[in-house]
């Protein structure tokens, strides 16, 4: 396995601007949200940017995800267009599902952004499917799919996770543990005291990591990618990190223990990898240059989505059924 040194400083850098890709753009709809501009229920994702980044520049473009809801940060390190994401989000017609799917459905398989659920862990079979095909097609594709703490309590997970073991599918299981599940605490709904407790009951690969660490998450999403692109079956790997803004944007969010508020803060993984970077010998001017960057191409992306059209009526009933019907 690689270790710490192996990475570079190019890796390191691409992780950062897909990981500032994501703080900016969550950090753009809250603003947008705070001052009326925008109105849609949202899922900050706040304090889940790096793991997310490390993972998805362990991929290629044309690899798969499957993520949820709380998604946001795995489509934007994808690397969906965000003037298309931002689209589909206000529901434009200029949008990744002509404005038709909204926040909870974003897909764009041009960046392999698949499927987009707010059923939770429905993603996982979902996943296997696209494994399966991937596997039968002999593309090489890997897919990986983003699911919460909460998820691996519903039965999807433990059926996803046998299938994928027993028919050794190119998948990643990734488990984002930030420690709730809407308002329910980890310790309050699920009996096993870590997530990968539970694979070796499916014989499957596990690793569990701090997911607010670039380089730990990298390497070990480079080996699962590893593992599923030689045929060798899935991982799951349970990531380990905090929600520091609530469930919803602008719900309360005070029966998070004040401690455990303050580690979140102190496990901030933007300012760690800022400081990391600088040990790296990286100055503030080349991350000032890297922001001002995706600053300006979020003031083109907003700016686009806002005065695009809504889709026409006529769109109702296109892209539902296989035969296209124009109402
Ligand atoms: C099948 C199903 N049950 C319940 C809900 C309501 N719900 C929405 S989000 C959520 C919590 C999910 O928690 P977790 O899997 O940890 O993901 P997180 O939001 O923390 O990323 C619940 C229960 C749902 N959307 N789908
Ligand atoms: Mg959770």
């Amino acid at each position: 396995m690689a270790t710490k040194e192996d990475l570079d400083i190019e890796t390191l850098l691409e992780i950062y601007r897909r990981s500032m890709r994501v703080y900016k753009t969550d950090e753009r709809f809250r603003q947008m949200l705070t001052s009326g501009k925008l109105r849609l229920v949202y899922y900050p994702v706040r304090g889940q940017e790096v793991l997310s980044a490390a993972m998805m520049a362990a991929l290629n473009l044309d690899d798969y995800l499957v993520t949820t809801y709380r998604g946001v940060h795995d489509q934007v390190a994808k690397g969906i267009p965000l003037r298309d994401l931002w689209a589909e989000f206000t529901g434009k017609v200029t949008g990744t599902c002509k404005g038709k799917g909204g926040p909870m459905h974003i897909t764009d398989p041009a960046t392999g952004v698949m499927v987009t659920t707010g059923i939770v862990g429905a993603g996982l079979p979902i996943a296997n499917g696209l494994a399966l095909a991937s596997q039968q097609s002999g593309d090489g594709r890997v897919t990986v799919v983003c699911f919460g703490d909460g998820a691996s309590n519903i039965g999807a997970f433990h059926e996803a996770l046998n299938l994928a073991s027993l028919w050794k599918l190119p998948v990643i299981f990734l488990c984002q543990n930030n420690r709730y599940a809407e308002h329910t605490a980890y310790s309050a709904g699920t009996a096993a005291k870590q997530i990968i407790d539970r694979a070796p009951g499916y014989a499957m690969e596990a690793v569990r990591v701090d997911g607010n660490d670039p380089i730990a998450m990298h390497l070990v999403a480079c080996e699962a990618v590893a593992r599923a692109r030689a045929g060798e079956g899935p991982t799951l790997i349970e990531a380990m990190t905090y929600r520091m803004l609530g469930h919803t944007f602008g719900a309360d969010f005070s029966y998070v223990p004040a401690e455990m508020q303050e580690e979140a803060k102190q496990a901030d993984p933007i300012p760690l990898f800022r400081a990391l970077l600088a040990e790296r010998g990286i100055d503030a001017a080349t991350l000032e240059a890297i922001e001002n960057a995706i600053g300006a191409e979020l003031d083109e992306a907003v700016e686009h989505a806002l005065s695009s059209p809504y889709p026409d009526v006529d769109e109702l009933r296109i892209d539902v059924l296989k035969e296209e019907i124009a109402a």
